[in-house]
């Protein structure tokens, strides 16, 4: 009798260890992780994390992303690389740090081809399915882009014309950066958002084109003086993910995700539109010096860029004609 019992919940018991192994099985969470190299405050990583909520939430705990800022789990720069070989699932790449890969991805920071919000968006229409098909044979989908606010100059003096820009020590953040420093005589160093604030503060270099919103993630105050609004471009981050991983999820899971990165797009251009004079003024009441670039400074940048256009032109081939084509229309 004792024994028969004793099997009976030995049975009971293995059935129900089965059910609970089943269960997991049942709710299968899929966890991917979503890398970025800037900040958490940076309103790109907001919008990010916004995408990863909406995601959560549309798949009801279905696909959980975690967001990893300031190049917590990979470098700004190994980003792309980790992605395509699915170290990481997803991961949030700007779009011109791979220029030297290919041209393609660089067309956003060639100077004074596309100057303000609008042009941008319109140079992203013409760029996107160039891309798209790009990175599809890399094995990546193209998920969502968004601009950064326009590119100016960080210094310590007002710069008066390219030449006071002569020696400078320069940071830069893609090929473009690096390639305006040697065409003005400055001397160009690779650092990532992320390192910013210590190459200023340790006096590394004394001087950087980006936008007002990086100036305050690195509160660029504290070390440098005037920003000049040359408004030469505008770089965008992109969301890229695995092929294989997204290909992995079911359908309705994949239409979330489409759907939340298209939600975010939206979005994204909106809050930087926003945030460009708010970021200005950010600047402005840590006592930066915001400055109409001079006539001479804005020509000589402008000479600048339009070798950086016909270089471009050149490496970008019959695809860069394309996009250039497109964006002209
Ligand atoms: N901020 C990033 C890229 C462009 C921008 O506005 C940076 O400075 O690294």
């Amino acid at each position: 009798m004792q024994r028969k019992g004793m099997l009976k919940s030995a049975l009971l018991g293995g059935l129900m260890a089965s059910a609970f192994a089943l269960a997991p099985l049942a709710h299968a969470q899929v966890k991917w992780d979503l890398p970025t190299g800037y900040p958490s405050n940076n309103p790109h990583t907001i919008n990010l994390d916004q995408f990863a909520k909406d995601v959560g939430t549309a798949t009801q705990g279905k696909l959980v992303i975690t967001l990893h800022p300031n190049g917590s789990l990979f470098k700004a720069n190994e980003i792309k690389r980790a992605v395509q070989s699915d170290q990481a699932q997803m991961g949030e790449v700007l779009m011109s740090l791979l220029e030297n890969e290919n041209a393609l991805f660089g067309v956003d920071a060639v100077p004074f081809l596309a100057t303000g919000f609008d042009a941008s968006q319109k140079l992203w229409q013409a760029q996107r399915p160039v891309l798209e098909r790009l990175l599809d044979r890399q094995g990546i989908k193209l998920l969502y882009a968004v601009a950064w606010p326009p590119q100016g100059i960080y210094a310590k003096k007002e710069l008066k014309s390219g030449a006071d820009m002569k020696g400078l020590k320069w940071r830069a953040y893609n090929p473009a950066t690096t390639k305006i420093a040697q065409a003005v005589g400055a001397q160009p160093m690779t650092i990532q958002a992320a390192e910013l604030s210590q190459a200023l503060s340790t006096g590394v270099v004394d001087s950087f084109m980006s936008s007002g919103a990086t100036g305050v993630d690195s509160k660029v105050w504290e070390s440098l003086t005037h920003f000049h609004t040359v408004d030469a471009w505008l770089p965008k981050n992109m969301l890229i993910v695995n092929k294989r991983e997204f290909e992995k999820l079911d359908k309705a899971t994949q239409d979330a995700v489409v759907k939340a990165a298209k939600d975010a797009e939206t979005r994204g251009w909106q809050r930087m539109r926003e945030y460009t004079q708010q970021s200005l003024d950010t600047l402005a009441k840590n006592k930066m010096t915001v400055v109409k670039p001079s006539a001479q400074l804005q020509a000589d940048m402008k000479k600048v860029g339009d070798e950086l256009l016909a270089e471009w032109e050149k490496k970008a081939g019959a695809d860069g004609k394309e996009i250039i084509a497109a964006y002209r229309k």
